[in-house]
């Protein structure tokens, strides 16, 4: 693994986990904390040995946001300039392999974007989610108005865009944002038990099902569906579909190839 200054890295089994690691400013995502992001990314995607990956920051935050304190003087250009996606500020989203944002504490503007770019969010009963960028004459710049509000609708959306209102962590189930709740001393507990699972499936079968739910998001529902027919399709060459047909009905469990 390469070494990290704002992150932890690490594998567990067929688990990569990555750890926001800047616990004094409540994990704020600088400039150099997205850089080190895409290149963990990368490194964990690179390893065959890993087939899922957790995404995490501390027990009171997973992270509070945008460095504030890095943006604060900075001019339109400045922003402008400088290639957000080529210092791999959404290589999360671009992940080939299944993702999972274990959230806990707050979850603020960029720390609420980031936790939306994995596949999956799991939260402890303490995560706070927001957009309150508006508070500091700011709108959200990598998804929050996109992603959330794909995933929550439109008035909650602008509920917490205009208001700048934290959700606690029952009302983003109920939203739709978070798939489960636990509690926060099980969080890391319960993604790993969860990544271990998702890792333990095929591994292109996973990417398929991955990239069909995706698409419900990016296309007309005509377009997503012949996408999921083709995908669909795809899995009848592999092993591990005629494996996990025949597991089923001798009553085993199946063996995957592809992992
Ligand atoms: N940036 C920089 N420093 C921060 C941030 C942040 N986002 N959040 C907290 N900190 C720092 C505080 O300044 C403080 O530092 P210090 O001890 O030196 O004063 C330390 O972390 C602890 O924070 P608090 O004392 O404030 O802790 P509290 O428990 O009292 O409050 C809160 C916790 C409520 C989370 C509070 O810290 C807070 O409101 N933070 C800011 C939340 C926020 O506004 N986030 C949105 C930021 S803008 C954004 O995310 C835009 C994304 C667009 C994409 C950008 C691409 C680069």
């Amino acid at each position: 693994m390469s070494s990290y200054e704002h992150l932890i890295v690490e594998r567990k089994g067929a688990v990569g986990i990555i750890t926001l690691n800047r616990p004094k400013m409540l994990n704020a995502l600088s400039f150099g904390v997205f850089g080190e992001i895409k290149i963990a990314i990368d490194e964990l995607e690179a390893d065959i040995a890993v087939g899922c990956i957790i995404v995490t920051g501390s027990e009171k935050a997973f992270a509070a946001g945008a460095d504030i304190k890095e943006m604060q003087p900075k001019s339109f250009i400045d922003m402008f300039s400088s290639d957000f996606t080529a210092i791999g500020g959404d290589r999360v989203a671009t992940c080939t392999k299944p993702t999972i944002a274990a959230v806990s504490g707050y979850a603020l503007g960029g720390g609420c974007e980031l936790a939306m770019m994995c596949d999956i969010m799991i939260a402890a009963d303490t995560a706070k989610f927001g957009q309150p960028e508006i508070t500091l004459g700011t709108i959200p710049g990598i998804g929050g108005t996109q992603r959330l509000t794909r995933a929550i609708g439109k008035s909650k959306a602008m509920d917490l865009c205009l208001t700048g209102r934290m959700m606690d962590a029952a009302e983003a189930e109920r939203s739709g944002l978070v798939s489960r709740i636990v509690p926060a001393d099980k969080l890391m507990e319960e993604a790993i038990a969860m990544a271990e699972k998702i890792a333990a499936m095929s591994r292109p079968v996973a990417t398929m099902a991955k990239n069909a739910v995706n698409r419900a998001f990016e296309t007309p529902l005509t377009e997503g569906l012949k996408v999921e027919r083709d995908l669909f399709h795809a899995t009848f060459a592999l092993e591990d579909r005629s494996e996990g047909m025949a597991a089923f009905i001798e009553k085993r469990k199946p063996v995957n190839k592809n992992r």
